[in-house]
């Protein structure tokens, strides 16, 4: 189980609308602002990889659990 306080911190900088949940657009934007911009294409695509129950946006849980296995 993923220690999700870790990662809140991080999540919430990305949820930058505060919904709790990482769209990809959302997505999309922080890669702009880290340097490294992807299309909307690849976001959803990267949402979609880390989005476990399918509702095609990234909860802090998931968001904690993919950090964790990248970590590894
Ligand atoms: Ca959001
Ligand atoms: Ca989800």
């Amino acid at each position: 189980m993923a220690d999700t306080n870790e990662y809140a911190a991080t999540f919430n900088l990305v949820d930058s609308d505060g919904d709790q949940r990482i769209s990809a657009r959302e997505l999309g934007r922080l890669m702009e602002v880290l340097g490294s911009p992807i299309t909307l294409d690849q976001a959803e695509e990267a949402v979609r990889s880390i989005d476990s129950d399918g509702d095609g946006l990234i909860s802090l849980e998931e968001f904690a659990a993919y950090l964790e296995s990248a970590r590894n």
